[in-house]
This record gives C-alpha cells, structure tokens and sequence, in this order.
C-alpha cells in the first residue's frame, strides 16, 4: 500500500494543511449550493433518525389555524406566524417584518400586572427564575402583532429607517441604516418610555443540532470574561432557564443566547410565535394545542439539518480573503473549528465542524446595542453568530438582511456594524483596500 502512505501523508503534510476542507459540518455536510441548500437531511442519519426528520419536516411546515379545526387547530388567540417555516424561510433567516420579526419587550423592575386584562402573557412569557427581563402589563415579554378573530393584536409596531453616512479608509462613501421602533397600543397610545425593545429577525435553523452537541466545557473554555490575555475581545457565557431541569444552563440559542435546548427554542416558539400550548408551556388550565410527539419531531428536524457544503476553496481570492479573516481577527469570536461531543442523535456526536462561532456573548459597542438585557447579556451583548452557509443567504432568500434586526442589507454593512469589542476587527476591515475588502467578503461568500 506504499501508493495509500504516499497519498495520505500528502494530504496531511504541511503543505496541505493550511488548504480547508469543505465539510463544514463534518459528515452531516451536504454538497448542495442552491437555493435548497438548507433543507437538506444530515446524510448520516439512520433509519431510526431520518424517520423521525421526515415526520418533523411536517411539523415544521404545518400552518396553524384557529380551534375548532380538522388539522393543526390551536393557533392563537395571540401569535405573530402561523407556521415554523413561514418566518424560517426555506430554513434561512426571516424578513424585519410582521408576520416574522419578533419584537421583545420588559421592564428592569417588576411591574404590578393585571391578569384579567392581560391575556398575552403566555407561561413562556412570564418572568424566569435569575431572568432579569419582567413583562411589561398587556404585553408581557414579546409583541404578538396578531390576533384570531376577536382578538386585538398586542401592539402596533411602526418602524422608521434612520441612515447614517460612512467611509472606507480609501474615501469611497457608503451608507448604513438603522430601524427606530415605536409600539402603539390598540387604543392608539403609543408605548410609553422605560420599555425596552429588541427587535430580531429569525434565524437560520440548520446546523444548529451540531451547536448543541458542543460540550459545555469546551465553550467555556474559550470565554474571556475578565480579558486575561489583552487582545481586547472578551466573550462571555449566558446562563438561562432551563425549564426541562428547573435550573440555569448554558444559554446557546437565540441572538442573545437566551435559550438552553433546541427543545425548549422549539415549545418556546410553539407557544410565543404561534400561540400553541405544548408538554413543556401547557395554558394556565394544563390544556396542549399540540402532543409530546409533535413537539419532539418539530426539535429533531432543526437537529439533523445538513450543512452545505463550502464552495470555491481553490479560487486565489476566496484564500486570500481567508487569511485576511484571520489577520483581522475576525477569528478572536467566529473560531472557524470546534469538535462536537456526545449527543443523543448519533449523527451529531464526535463530528469536527466548522460554524465560525464561539457561542459566547460580546459587546458590540452602541451602535448594535437594543438595551436590552436577557439573562446574563446586557444590552449591548450579541451572541456571535455561526458564519456557516452565510454565503449562500441571499441566494435561499433574496434581499434577507444581516445581524439581529436585518438592518445590514450586504455582507459589507454586516461588518461595518461592528463595533466595541470587534471595534479594531471593524476598523481593519474598513481601512483595507479595495481588493482586500472584496476578498474577505469572497471568503464570507465561499462558507
Ligand atoms: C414569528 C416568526 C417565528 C416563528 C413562527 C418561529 N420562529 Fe424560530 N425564531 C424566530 C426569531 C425572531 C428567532 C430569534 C429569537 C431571538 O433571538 O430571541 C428565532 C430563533 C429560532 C432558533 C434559534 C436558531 C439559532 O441559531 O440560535 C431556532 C432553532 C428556531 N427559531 C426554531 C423554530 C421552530 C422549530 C419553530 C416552529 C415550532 C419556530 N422557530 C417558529 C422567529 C420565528
Ligand atoms: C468581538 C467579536 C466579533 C468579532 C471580532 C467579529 N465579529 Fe462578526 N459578529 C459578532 C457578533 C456578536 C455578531 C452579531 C451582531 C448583531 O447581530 O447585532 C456578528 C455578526 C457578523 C455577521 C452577520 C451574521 C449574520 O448572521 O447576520 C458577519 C457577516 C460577521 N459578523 C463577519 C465578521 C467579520 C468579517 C469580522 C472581522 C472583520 C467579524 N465579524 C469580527 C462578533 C464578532
Ligand atoms: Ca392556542
Ligand atoms: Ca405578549
Ligand atoms: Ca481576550
């Protein structure tokens, strides 16, 4: 076998090592770069396993409507979409709109609230033991902008679009905006001041079951909290409620890592989005829209997602953009490769990765800031987010926006947002020449 020694220690010898491998998502990649990218089953699920993704794939698809109804009753009375994948476009990020932003509101205090006059308080909207976000009265902790007949909406969001003027280093112009939100109430008065708003976009859901197989320990590990080895970036860990265990986990999930579990993400979006009491947030009188079964299969479908494949590895810019990632230290927070630990999904267990995140909260400086704090992160804290597939974001959903509130319309702007602890990354991104920023986008583009 002196031809099988030869070819191995080539590929693993140091020339090649530094050339990246395009299984982003180690065997649950998929070789798929069209605008179905997404959607794809991991390809190393059993039979066990991809039957259960085929029954979730269903319940992620399946619109609500109002009970009494022959299938899928129990949306409402107050929701913001019908369906998992009406606002998780093709398993892609949503638009900033109604129908699939979600607007979360609190007070820092707790607030007297009036039950009776408070019906859009779910159990999941309810303040959480250590959660420092309480429910502000006939809102609670997230704005359903709809309601089923008979049901006024909670609020009117109105969203105005402020731009702000920049330049690169170079002098060539470009311009930034930013959404100011206003909340009115159904009589018409506006929200009044002290409220705190955050407003997101859904997110990408593949990817996310290999996210979670990340062993705490390792995430841990790669938090600074007190900025112990001076590059500036720090990188935080959030605890939050995890309502299966009664007891504070490591937050993974959401822009701000407010969620545990994909289960819970999964019954939380049951209950908040759509207004679908579930096993795990049952209506106050212990009543479910859905069972056990759905619930789980709807998890288990995000879980066992594929990840696309990365594309162009051998094209001279797509390389260059990927030392200048790394020069500007865009690696300090989107770490390029983690190895997964145990899971129940054997597919997503013992797999390298490649998601370009850390998990960890920072802070992103004013600009990003929604002042408002969930769980440990404060209101300038952001969880980075996994870079994976972003190349291909706008060909799943053309015009989908970048960051928290989609205000980023390109890659460039995604960037150009960045500010706090990236604020040195930013600067030398916005100071490279020309062909320099278009081969660190090149790179974004190839992921
Ligand atoms: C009204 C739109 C809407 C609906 C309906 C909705 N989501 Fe989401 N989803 C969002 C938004 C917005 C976020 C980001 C939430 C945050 O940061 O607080 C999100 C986040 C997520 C995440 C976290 C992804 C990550 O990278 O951390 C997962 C997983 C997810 N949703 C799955 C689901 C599932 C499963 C359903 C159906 C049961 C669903 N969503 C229904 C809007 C929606
Ligand atoms: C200090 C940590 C940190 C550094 C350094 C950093 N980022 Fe980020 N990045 C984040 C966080 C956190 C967000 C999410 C911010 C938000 O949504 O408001 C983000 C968002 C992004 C997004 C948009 C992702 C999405 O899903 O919408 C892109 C693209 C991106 N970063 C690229 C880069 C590049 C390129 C660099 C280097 C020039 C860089 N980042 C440096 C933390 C960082
Ligand atoms: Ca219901
Ligand atoms: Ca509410
Ligand atoms: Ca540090």
């Amino acid at each position: 076998m002196v031809v099988g020694i030869g070819l191995s220690s080539l590929l693993h010898g140091s020339a090649y090592s530094q050339i990246p491998l395009p299984q982003a998502g180690g065997e649950t990649t998929v070789h798929n770069r069209t605008s179905r990218a997404y959607e794809q089953p991991a390809p190393n699920l059993d039979a066990y396993w991809a039957d259960l993704h085929a029954a979730g794939d269903i319940a992620f698809e399946a619109a609500f409507v109002t009970a009494p109804a022959p299938v899928n009753p129990g949306l409402g009375p107050l929701f913001n979409g019908t369906s998992c994948a009406g606002c998780h476009l093709k398993n892609g990020r949503g638009m900033a709109k109604q129908g699939q932003r979600v607007v979360r509101v609190s007070h820092l205090e707790a607030t007297k609230l009036d039950p009776s006059d408070d019906p859009g308080v779910y159990a999941a909207e309810t303040p959480a033991p250590g959660g420092n976000a309480f429910p502000v009265p006939g809102l609670g902790l997230q704005v359903q902008e709809h309601g089923v007949h008979g049901f006024a909406p909670e609020a009117v969001v109105q969203v105005t679009w402020q731009e702000q003027p920049g330049r690169y280093g170079d002098g060539t112009p470009y311009t930034l905006r930013s959404p100011q939100i206003q909340l009115y109430r159904p009589d018409n008065t506006p929200v009044g001041d002290g409220v705190l708003i955050s407003n997101r976009i859904p997110q990408p859901v593949f990817g996310a079951g290999l996210l979670e197989a990340i062993a705490e320990a390792d995430i841990l590990a790669q938090a600074d909290p007190d900025e112990r080895n001076g590059d500036g970036i720090s990188g935080r860990a959030n605890r939050v409620w995890d309502v299966v265990q009664q007891a504070p986990m490591l937050g993974r999930f959401g822009w701000k890592a407010n969620t545990p579990t994909l289960l819970q993400q999964t019954a939380a979006a049951y209950v908040n989005d759509m207004g679908v009491t579930n096993p795990l947030f049952p209506a106050a009188d212990g009543s479910q829209d859905i069972d056990q079964e759905t619930l789980t299969a709807a998890a288990v479908y995000v879980q066992t997602l594929a990840v696309p494949a990365r594309t162009l590895l051998d094209d001279a810019r797509v390389q260059r953009g990927e030392r200048l990632f790394a020069e500007a230290n865009c690696t300090a927070c989107h770490l390029s490769t983690w190895r997964t630990g145990n899971h129940p999904i054997p597919a997503l267990a013992e797999q390298t990765i490649h998601p370009y995140t850390d998990l960890l909260l920072h802070d992103m400086g004013t600009g990003l800031a929604d002042g408002r704090p969930d769980f440990e992160a404060s209101g300038n804290e952001w969880r980075t987010p996994p870079l994976w597939g972003i190349g291909l974001a706008q060909t799943v959903l053309p015009y989908s926006g970048f960051l928290h509130d989609g205000r980023a319309r390109t890659l460039e702007e995604a960037i150009l947002w960045h500010g706090g602890e990236a604020e040195l990354a930013k600067e030398t991104f916005r100071t490279m020449s020309a062909a320099d920023r278009e081969a660190l986008i090149w790179f974004l583009r190839s992921l």
